[in-house]
């Protein structure tokens, strides 16, 4: 039986927190494992030292992700090499392991419209900033894809706070009506900047939403990356060759927390518990895999000490390459919106520009 078919209530889990396995583990080599578990702490470290660019002014505002490496990372595992993955702006770690240079998401997050550009050979979608607008391009992309036979599931990523947008209903609506492939992943981090999860919905869960568009919905913990690509990965597999009877979306939620700010530009300690934060780190994903794979001797000190040496090197190595690009022309952010600019586009760009002649950086900086 496919571990999608389970009450949208009963959460799917593979590992403990203290990563012994009480499900069945997913069938994955010991090197894919590996190669999770380093994605996991390179996606960790990435994020630390991002958040330190951003503090000492080297970047911009920023979206950490810490906490949420084994969901990112667990359902972007379960993609096959022609699936899409359509992201919001937090899926750093989805996007590395998709084949996204970290050199890209820091220049983009640097202000550079270079790091919005996805090179040809990695199949996802750009940054979605206005939440939910996704699931809409995601559904589209996702019905293209059968009308054309061609076999590529669709991957959908977005938060908590999404589900309560139209665009939510309006995909999801859509999905189940023209049985698209489609794998709705909700990351539910608990909080959509300062509005917890029970503020969101009514509903027990986020899965359960699925049953009344007509399609399976599955919850997961989403600090477990092996029950996070267990869920996905029967759910890419039922989009792109569903059985008799199936429908072929999914949406899963992925039950998680995230332990940083919601940007840069946020205080959480306003608004959340510090109880709350240090109950969820006891379930951190990346010690719970450790553990799984170092008491199954796919993992030792020596592999972690290189892990960790080669992690490190290889976020400074992108973190040079990116500042050492030009810094950008501040009159950049009105190109690339349009193919043609429109007239109040035109007005805005040009009242800046003679700003900018007057003022120079300077008028831009607040003290
Ligand atoms: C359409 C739209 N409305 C409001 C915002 C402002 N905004 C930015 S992030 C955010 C919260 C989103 O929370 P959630 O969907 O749970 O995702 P998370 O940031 O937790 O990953 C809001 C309201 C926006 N970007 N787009």
């Amino acid at each position: 039986m496919s571990v999608l078919q389970r009450d949208p209530q009963d959460m799917l889990r593979v590992l403990e927190e203290d990563g012994t396995p009480v499900g069945e583990v997913p069938d994955l080599s010991d090197d894919e494992l590996v190669t999770m578990y380093r994605e996991m702490y390179l996606a960790r470290h990435f994020d630390t030292r991002a958040v330190s660019l951003q503090r000492q002014g080297r970047m911009g505002t920023y979206p950490p992700l810490s906490g949420q490496e084994g969901a990112q990372i667990g359902s972007a595992f379960a993609l096959d090499e022609e699936d899409w993955l359509f992201p919001s702006y937090r899926e750093h770690g989805a996007a590395l392991h998709r084949g996204l240079p970290l050199k890209r998401t820091l220049l983009y997050w640097m202000g550079h419209e270079k790091g919005n550009r996805i090179p040809e050979d990695v199949n996802m979608f750009p940054v979605a900033v206005p939440i939910a607008t996704q699931v809409l391009h995601a559904t589209g992309a996702a019905w293209a894809k059968k009308l054309q036979d061609e076999d590529a599931a669709v991957m959908c990523c977005f938060g908590d706070g999404a589900t309560s947008e139209g665009d939510f209903h309006e995909g999801l609506n859509f999905a189940g009506v023209f049985d698209t492939p489609n794998v709705f992943f909700c990351n539910n981090n608990q909080w959509a900047i300062s509005v917890p999860r029970e503020r969101q919905t009514a509903s027990a869960t986020i899965a359960q939403k699925a049953t009344a568009y007509g399609f399976e919905g599955v919850q997961v913990d989403g600090m477990d990356p092996l029950a996070v690509y267990a869920a996905t990965r029967a759910a890419v597999e039922k989009a792109k060759n569903p059985d008799e009877g199936e429908r072929r979306p999914t949406l899963i939620e992925a039950v998680q927390y995230r332990f940083g700010a919601h940007t840069t530009a946020d205080d959480p300690t306003v608004y959340r518990d510090t109880d709350e934060v240090e109950e969820w780190k006891k379930k951190d994903p990346i010690p719970r895999l450790e553990a799984f794979l170092r008491e199954t001797g796919r993992l030792d000190d020596e592999k972690v000490e290189a892990i960790e040496t080669s992690v490190k090197d290889e976020v400074a190595e992108a973190i040079e390459a990116a500042e050492s690009e030009p810094r950008p022309e501040p009159s950049e952010m009105f190109s690339n919106v349009f193919a043609e600019q429109t007239p109040e586009i035109r007005a805005q760009a040009e009242a800046f520009a003679e700003m900018y002649e007057r003022h120079g950086d300077e008028g831009f900086l607040r003290e």
